[in-house]
């Protein structure tokens, strides 16, 4: 008999409702639920891919433990019991010589938030390296220094806005991100159709350009300069509305940027000071909603950008604007449960780094674990990450893993990251664990709340994420941390929270409990900073501003910029073992205009060798005029060709790493985010 049950899909940030089909452990099908408030029928095919995930026999069921070149299944008490005395050995030696490594998936387990506290405290706290310095940490120090808090986010309020600007974000394919908005695509439709229009400036005419009113083509790395120009643009409009009382410092902001010639910057970023005057006239005349996303953040002035991204929402008076950028009143409050985060506490041992927001640049750690001394990262934990393939000169940090006296993968997949693990501890499957929104719902378009309950009973001799981490903690410690689960902690915060409902209400709602479309009139109330006042120009990013008049001047190095991308139907470097979402064409391919593939003799199809300072990698060659010319696209989480690695599926697509390319050096130094986008490279044929 077929069971169907109502879940969420916990691939991505957009929270799809799903309706699984079951029969016994056999999945019959997978589809969008329409009951969902939220994201009301949508789904993309990455969905389906969880029973893929979920029945994968590459996917480990047992831990694994390596010696030498050798793998052997032990049990779980031999593995935290080992783990636990070869830790306190290193950690004996010098306490400051564990650290660990926090990738994207955590972001998606409300289970793994909760407990991950309990392994950094056992392991000394000190050295956390985590997916957020490649992503969006720029946004972050920017939220710190406006709204007080860096996990405040201003939501772009797409469903009643009149204007949609999206800067290096590709919602098409990537379903959105800080910015919780499944069924993107209907939610377009439904802008133009209440005559709106939806703008994209992207170096590359993406899918989401593609059902845009506009596209414009900007340079890679050169939004700084779009932005102050367009800041500039908003400021002097006739039509600025005043700013509230809460609001302070703008002119100081106009002051600092006064210095920028406008021509120049347009002529710099390759947007024609026309359209900058448009789009000002655009946000003025609102509801209008600035957002920028990846490709803004992976870049050197990834913080200075984010900063002036909400400026621009602000001095054309779109904060707390419905339609507008406005503050949710998520069912549990992670600004309330959380500090607001710091910049500058530490610094980082072989390259003075500061710390942000606990953590140090994830383009540092293969430093801190090959350069000696007190301090030098001698064990490291990696929990769901694929930091090899994910982070900038992959290859240094992949060599730099083998010389670890300890190394422990709390992951399904002996992939290109935990081959080099002396432990790989498996969670149970996709479907075997809750799942609730805890970081993704705060961000969301509506106030909206889902538990799921798992669909299957775990496996026999299985264990979750939090429980393998709190083993581990306790393993190492010694001692015997909270006895709590995650359930009964999430019980608290939600009675705690603006709703004040138990999880047993939640629960009762298979398709979700929907508190309505945002609402304006939040933000005075909901700033952390101190009066709840904003300061538009903090001095840190003020300053950064030279920063950008000295080193944005136009250069004549005519090397071609690389920038990356995503596809639908893959997320970051873990889904290619699936085989209904590999299947057609080829994804890893170099996308290059048809004047820069004709100037280099490279055909549609053909073998390219793309080098930089730091490697080099070959891949085929798709020619098309979606690319701004003197710009080529690589898409990142490939490469799965490493000896060692065992996903049968996905070596036998393996594709090449755009993190061969990319250099650990090119930092956004305020964030310590990596600087991923327009990296110098040149394109041969492959001989
Ligand atoms: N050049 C370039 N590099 C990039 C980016 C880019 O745009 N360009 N994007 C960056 C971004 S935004 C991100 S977020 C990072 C991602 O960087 P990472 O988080 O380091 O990498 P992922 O590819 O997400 O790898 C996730 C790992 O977790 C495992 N995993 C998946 N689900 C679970 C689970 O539930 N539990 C456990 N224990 N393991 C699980 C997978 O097998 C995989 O090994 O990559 C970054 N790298
Ligand atoms: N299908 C799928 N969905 C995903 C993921 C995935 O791998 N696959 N990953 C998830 C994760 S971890 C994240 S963080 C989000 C990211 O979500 P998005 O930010 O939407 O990520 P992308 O789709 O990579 O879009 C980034 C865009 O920035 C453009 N770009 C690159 N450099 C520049 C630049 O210098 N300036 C400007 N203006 N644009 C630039 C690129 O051409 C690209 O179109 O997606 C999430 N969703
Ligand atoms: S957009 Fe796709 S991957 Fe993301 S939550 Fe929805 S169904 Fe899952
Ligand atoms: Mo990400």
């Amino acid at each position: 008999m077929p069971i169907t049950h109502r879940r969420t899909c916990s691939i991505c940030e957009a929270n799809c409702g799903i309706v699984v089909t079951t029969e016994g452990r056999d999945i019959v099908s997978i589809k969008g639920d329409p009951g969902n408030a939220l994201s009301r029928g949508h789904i993309c095919p990455k969905a389906t891919a969880l029973a893929d995930l979920q029945n994968d026999p590459d996917r480990l069921r047992r831990p694994i433990k390596r010696t030498g070149e050798q793998w052997e299944e032990i049990g779980w008490d031999q593995a935290f019991a080992e783990i636990g005395e070869r830790t306190r050995t290193i950690l004996a030696r010098d306490a400051d010589s564990a650290a660990m490594y926090i990738g994207n998936p955590n972001a998606h387990s409300y289970a793994n938030s909760l407990v991950s506290g309990e392994l950094k405290k056992a392991l000394g706290l000190k050295n956390i390296y985590s997916a957020s310095t490649v992503d969006q940490m720029p946004h972050m120090v920017a939220n710190l220094a406006l709204f007080g808090h860096s996990g405040l986010w201003g939501v772009p309020d797409i469903d009643r806005t009149s204007t949609m600007i999206i800067l290096g974000g590709n919602p098409m394919a990537s379903n959105g991100s800080v910015w919780t908005v499944p069924d993107f695509r209907n939610r377009v439709k439904a802008l133009q159709k209440r005559g709106g229009q939806l703008v994209v400036i992207d170096p590359r005419r993406t899918e989401t350009a593609k059902i845009a009113d506009r596209h414009l083509f900007i340079r890679p790395a050169t939004d700084a300069m779009l932005l102050a120009a367009l800041l500039k643009a908003v400021l002097a409009h006739p039509a600025r509305p005043d700013l509230p009382d809460y609001i302070g410092n703008m002119d100081v902001v106009a002051d600092a940027i006064s210095g920028f010639d406008s021509a120049g910057c347009a002529a710099q970023c390759g947007v024609s000071s026309a359209d900058i005057a448009w789009l000002a006239d655009r946000l003025v005349q609102g509801p209008a909603a600035l957002y920028g996303r990846i490709g803004t953040a992976t870049q050197s002035f990834g913080t200075l950008n984010a900063w002036l991204i909400a400026l621009i929402n602000i001095a054309s008076g779109q904060l707390d604007r419905e339609g507008g950028l406005l503050f949710p009143t998520p069912l549990v409050d992670t600004v309330a449960m959380t500090g607001p985060g710091s910049v500058g506490r530490r610094h980082s041992r072989v390259s003075g780094h500061p710390l942000v927001m606990g953590e140090y640049p994830a383009a540092a750690l293969a430093e801190e674990i090959e350069t000696a001394g007190a301090g030098q990262i001698r064990a490291l934990f990696v929990i769901a990450g694929n930091p090899v393939l994910s982070t900038p000169n992959g290859r240094r940090l992949d060599t730099a893993l083998e010389g670890l006296e300890l190394m422990v993968s709390v992951d399904m997949y002996r992939n290109a990251t935990s081959r080099h693990a002396h432990y790989i501890l498996p969670p149970v499957g996709p479907l075997e664990r809750e799942h609730y929104g805890l970081f993704l719902l705060p961000i969301a378009i509506r106030n909206f709340g889902k538990f799921s309950a798992p669909l299957f009973e775990a496996e026999a001799g299985m264990l979750q994420d939090w429980q393998i981490m709190r083993k581990l903690a306790e393993a190492i410690s010694g001692a015997t941390n909270g006895r709590e689960t995650p359930r009964q902690l999430l019980d608290k915060l939600l009675r705690a929270g603006p709703y004040a409902i138990t999880l047993a209400e939640l629960e009762a709602e298979p398709g979700g409990k929907d508190f309505g479309p945002l609402r304006a009139g939040r933000f005075p109330d909901r700033l952390q900073t101190a009066e709840k006042r904003i300061d538009c120009a903090p001095s840190q990013l003020v300053a950064d501003l030279d920063r950008l008049r000295t080193a944005l001047h136009r250069d004549d190095d005519d090397r071609l910029r690389l920038i990356g991308r995503r596809h639908v139907r893959s997320n970051n470097s873990w889904l290619h073992n699936s085989p209904r979402l590999v299947k057609g064409p080829q994804r890893c391919t170099l996308m290059i205009h048809p004047d820069d593939a004709r100037a280099r003799n490279l055909g549609d199809g053909s073998l390219a060798e793309v080098s930089s300072r730091r490697g080099a990698i070959r891949l085929p060659v798709e020619v098309t005029d979606d690319m701004m010319p003197g710009t080529v696209s690589i898409p990142h989480g490939w490469g799965h060709n490493l000896p060692g690695i065992s996903m049968a599926v996905a070596q036998a697509h393996a594709g090449a790493s755009i993190n061969d390319l990319t250099d650990e050096a090119a930092l956004d130094p305020l964030s310590g985010n990596a600087a991923f986008s327009g990296v110098p490279v040149e394109v041969r044929p492959a001989v």
